[in-house]
């Protein structure tokens, strides 16, 4: 069975305790790796790697030679793809098609557009008047913010992972990555390439296992790491914010969302509802934008909950590997019986289940893993739980509304603030609405249309701060002023 020990100072090493978890397939809950669970004396050992390795080679490398080896980084993971999708597709589930055009590829352009950002992002500079007349020449420097903590959940993991790595490496920084204990496949395989392409030893490291009481908790709590960059639920960035207070160190959090979906009249009918089942359904919903919550303009509302329903049955589940198969299952048996045990909570609370709603029939050793159907609810009222709570499952609860005030109210009354995807060929419209939804990104005709020079974060309890282009400069790096009287 395959081992997957913990990458620290540029080696595999299992854990001191010789402690060990299982990992499970998806698709069957067969175990198929055992997992180092690394502890806290690991999590010491990787933050003196990774603080030597600032001092070291890594910390004097000109930024040249650094963003260099970055798009060696990027380069190697296109060489050895087919080993990531593989890999991300074990530990997922999920169809062969999502890795290779979203996922992977995703993970590599995380490494380029980063080194392309810290090598072109200007600071400024102010020259100062002074008394004497000689003035003062003012300057912006950016400096990496030192050991970074990247504690990832398991959705989209080399896509997520990499997002923080990329910018924090561009930046000088070195990290401790804390990958879900769902998914530790690619996080290890990230730690072969980074060897091979010659990061030196320190700057990459990662430890295995699970979040309180073990390496999450560790790193967190660890007063050598300098700043948390953290994607997951928001209860765990609750946790994690109390544990970065000891030393008042900065966080990042990309946290959780019930994202509204708005469907006008007026929209192409055809692509708002392949948005919409892309937006509710991907990844069998296990996205942080998605949307649990569609608004369709009453004139059309019948006509698209009956194409959404029709798109939903059309779904092929089974392995990644099978012929046709286009749907996986949820990540784990315990994420099925919290997905489940909504879909049973919405029948309690009287909604008209449209599709879906259980369990498909699946043969053989299908029958043992986490699958679910994609689900479609109406009727419910607003304070319904799955319509207020985040469920992360292939659902949605779909209602009609009559006027834009109305369903802007709809939209921001959560206490969410991540993305929303508007339907609508009247220009001014889409500005009016976008410009009253509170969160981070808006998309309008499109969702999860990604250009990573962009500001990417949530609002109210889906996040805090922003990261994309220049604004993950802003948190791994200081800026610091430098004032030379002339
Ligand atoms: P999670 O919060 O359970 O776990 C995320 C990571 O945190 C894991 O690595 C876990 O081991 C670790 N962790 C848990 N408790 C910890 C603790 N006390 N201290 C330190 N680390 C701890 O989230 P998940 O179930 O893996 O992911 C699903 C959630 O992530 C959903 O809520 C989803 O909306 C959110 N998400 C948000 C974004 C975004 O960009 N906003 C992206 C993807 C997922
Ligand atoms: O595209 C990204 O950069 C990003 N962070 C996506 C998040 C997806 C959430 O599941």
């Amino acid at each position: 069975m395959l081992q997957i020990d913990n990458f620290i100072n540029g080696s595999f090493k299992a854990a001191s305790s010789g402690r060990r978890f299982d990992k499970r397939s998806p698709v069957d809950n067969k175990i198929i790796a055992s997992i180092a669970e690394a502890s806290a004396a690991d999590v010491d050992e990787a933050v003196k790697a990774a603080r030597a390795a600032l001092h070291g080679e890594w910390g004097s490398m000109s930024q040249e030679t650094r963003v260099g080896l970055l798009y060696e980084v990027a380069d190697e993971i296109t060489r050895r793809f087919d080993d990531f999708v593989a890999a991300e597709m074990e530990d997922t589930g999920q169809p062969e098609h999502v890795m290779k055009h979203v996922f992977i590829p995703r993970g590599a352009a995380n490494f380029k557009v980063f080194a392309d950002v810290i090598k072109n992002v200007p600071t400024e500079s102010f020259m100062t008047d002074t008394p004497d007349g000689r003035g003062a020449l003012n300057y912006g420097l950016r400096v990496p913010k030192g050991v970074i903590g990247v504690i990832s959940p398991w959705n989209a993991p080399f896509l997520l992972m990499t997002w923080k790595v990329g910018p924090a490496l561009a930046c000088g920084n070195t990290v401790l990555v804390k990958p879900s204990e769902e998914t530790p496949f690619t996080a290890a395989l990230l730690g072969e390439v980074m060897n091979k392409v010659g990061i030196p030893a320190g700057v990459y490291n990662v430890l295995n296992g699970f979040g309180p009481n073990s390496a999450g908790e560790f790193i967190t709590s660890h007063p050598g790491v300098d700043a948390i960059t953290f994607t997951g639920e928001t209860r765990t960035g609750s946790a994690i914010m109390k544990a970065a207070s000891e030393g008042t160190r900065d966080v990042s959090f990309e946290m959780g969302g019930k994202n509204a979906g708005i469907v006008f009249a007026d929209a192409d009918f055809d692509a708002a509802v392949d948005g919409i089942f892309r937006s509710a359904f991907l990844n069998t919903g296990q996205v942080c934008l998605g949307t649990e919550r569609v608004y369709v303009e009453r004139p059309i509302f019948d006509k698209f909950v009956t194409a959404l329903k029709a798109k939903a049955e059309s779904v092929k589940f089974g392995r990644p590997t099978d012929a046709g198969v286009n749907y996986g299952p949820l990540i784990s048996r315990e994420h099925q019986n919290k997905v489940l045990s909504y879909y049973n909570k919405a029948v309690e609370e009287g909604a008209t289940v449209v599709t879906g709603g259980g369990v498909p029939q699946m043969e053989g050793e299908l029958a043992e893993g986490n699958f679910v159907q994609p689900t479609i609810w109406t009727g419910l009222p607003e304070t319904a739980a799955v319509v207020k709570e985040e469920i992360f499952g292939p659902c949605c609860h779909i209602s009609p509304f009559d006027t834009e005030e109305e369903v802007v109210a709809k939209a921001n009354d959560t206490e969410y603030g991540l993305s929303t995807t508007i339907w609508t060929t009247n220009l001014n419209r889409a500005h009016r609405v976008t410009a009253r939804i509170d969160v981070g990104i808006s998309w309008v005709n499109s969702w999860f249309l990604r250009d990573l020079r962009t500001a990417f974060g949530g609002t109210k309890q889906s996040g805090i701060g922003r990261e994309g282009g220049v604004h993950s400069l802003e948190f791994y790096t200081e800026l610091r002023n430098v004032c030379i009287k002339l």
